[in-house]
């Protein structure tokens, strides 16, 4: 009997041993990887397809690493995985405009023996825009001195990226909007804002005089190139006045107005020789003594990169709710290019007022919080994000959501930036 019992053991330790060996050498396991898309990333709806993404397997003791693509269902699968602890990633770009949409995934698994193991990984996406963004506006005047209380307003871009980005392709418009005083209407309840927007102002920057603009510089586009500063009365407080002589771009619109067959003498509106002038596709003001304006309640401004804009027949549109006789056209533009959007509405409780979605801009800025915005001579600058920002370069802060992104002032800063 004893030696039945040892001949079984030893009969148990064979067969153990050789399992064992068999487990060291041949138990590896497949890892099944499936992909799932966002409907929906920051307002942008999100129709991407979860085939052909890239996914990669990395081994954490080895750090080998092997990539496959997703099939029509999302699913990557990887076989014969060693035992071990890994981590998952993949990551793909969609564009919609002049939009990247960023979407990433990624996990870590720890694979056991032989034993096959199934991962759903949610792709997280953020969108990302590099490219100019609108640093200051000046719709507000402070005074009457001159004309200047009319005139001397200004739109600064600044080139917050790494790279040296240019003016071709490039549109500055002005978004049409009420104020939110009483008595007015909101846009959207007659035209819908959101994959379109409707402009009152349509300035091609130049393209036969394309500018380069580095890192950390930036460019003003005034609606008069003239000192306001100059010559002011001894009791003015010239730091609430802006010299734009030196702006890069300028608002003309006399010769526009006249190929309309208007015949006002001179608009409101001068002509700096050395300062070239902004190409006006559509300007809604028209009539004699008009010019382009940047209003400092209820209208928004946006950056709109397209080389291949025109307006047609089929740009314009009429607000249904507008009185005016005849009414009011605009120009349809697709939020998809616009590169950067700030709403400028009458005070802080005209929320009902904002003209552009919340992918562009989630809320909205204001000169003065109780109103009475024009000629509070009151500035918005985009704020300086102190942590990003180094000794040579200044970072601003760019949330697509102005209340938080800018902050008023009584001091216009042409070509300063982030103070
Ligand atoms: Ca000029
Ligand atoms: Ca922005
Ligand atoms: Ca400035």
């Amino acid at each position: 009997m004893k030696k039945i019992l040892t001949l079984m053991a030893v009969i148990a330790l064979v067969l153990s041993s050789a399992s064992c060996s068999d487990d060291d050498t041949v138990k590896l396991s497949n890892l099944t990887v499936t992909l799932t898309t966002p409907t929906e990333v920051e307002g942008f709806s999100i129709d991407a397809s979860v085939e052909g993404i890239p996914v990669t397997l990395t081994n954490t003791t080895d750090n080998t690493e092997t990539t496959l693509n997703t099939d029509a269902a999302g699913t990557a699968i990887f076989e014969n995985v060693a035992a071990g602890s890994y981590s998952i990633s993949a990551s793909t770009n969609l564009e919609i405009g002049v939009n990247n949409i960023n979407l990433i995934a990624s996990s870590t698994a720890s694979i056991l023996a032989g034993i096959d193991k199934e991962l759903t990984l949610p792709l997280v996406g953020s969108v990302k825009q590099n490219d100019l963004i609108i640093s200051e506006i000046y719709t507000s005047t402070p005074e009457f001195v001159g004309l200047s209380y009319l005139q001397s307003k200004f739109i600064e871009v600044y080139n917050n990226t790494d790279e040296t980005l240019t003016t071709e392709g490039l549109i500055l418009a002005t978004i049409a909007g009420r104020s939110g005083n009483d008595g007015d209407r909101t846009w959207s309840a007659s035209l819908p804002i959101g994959e379109k927007i409707y402009a009152s102002n349509v300035l091609r920057f130049p393209q036969d005089n394309i500018k380069s603009i580095a890192p950390g510089e930036g460019i003003v586009i005034a609606l008069n190139a003239i000192d306001y500063t100059d010559g002011l009365p001894a009791d003015k407080d010239a730091t609430k006045f802006a010299d734009l002589s030196n702006s890069d771009f300028e608002c003309y619109s006399t010769d526009y107005l006249q190929g309309l067959g208007f015949t006002g003498s001179m608009f409101f509106d001068s002509d700096n020789s050395e300062v070239a002038n902004m190409d006006i596709l559509y300007m809604y003001n028209q009539g004699n003594n008009a010019f382009v304006n940047f209003s400092s309640s209820g209208e928004a401004y946006v950056l709109y990169r397209d080389a291949n804009f025109a307006i047609t027949d089929d740009s314009y549109v009429e607000e249904a709710e507008d009185t005016a006789d005849p009414k009011t056209r605009y120009v349809t533009l697709e939020s998809q290019y616009v590169i950067d959007g700030v709403c400028v509405l009458a005070n802080s409780s005209a929320a009902a007022y904002q003209s552009l979605p919340s992918t562009i801009d989630a809320s909205f800025t204001y000169c003065k919080e109780d109103g009475g915005a024009m000629n509070s001579g009151i500035t918005l600058i985009r704020k300086k994000d102190a942590s990003a920002s180094t000794d040579s370069k200044v970072v601003l802060i760019d949330t697509n959501n102005s209340a938080s992104d800018f902050t008023q002032s009584e001091n216009p800063t042409p070509h300063v930036y982030g103070e």
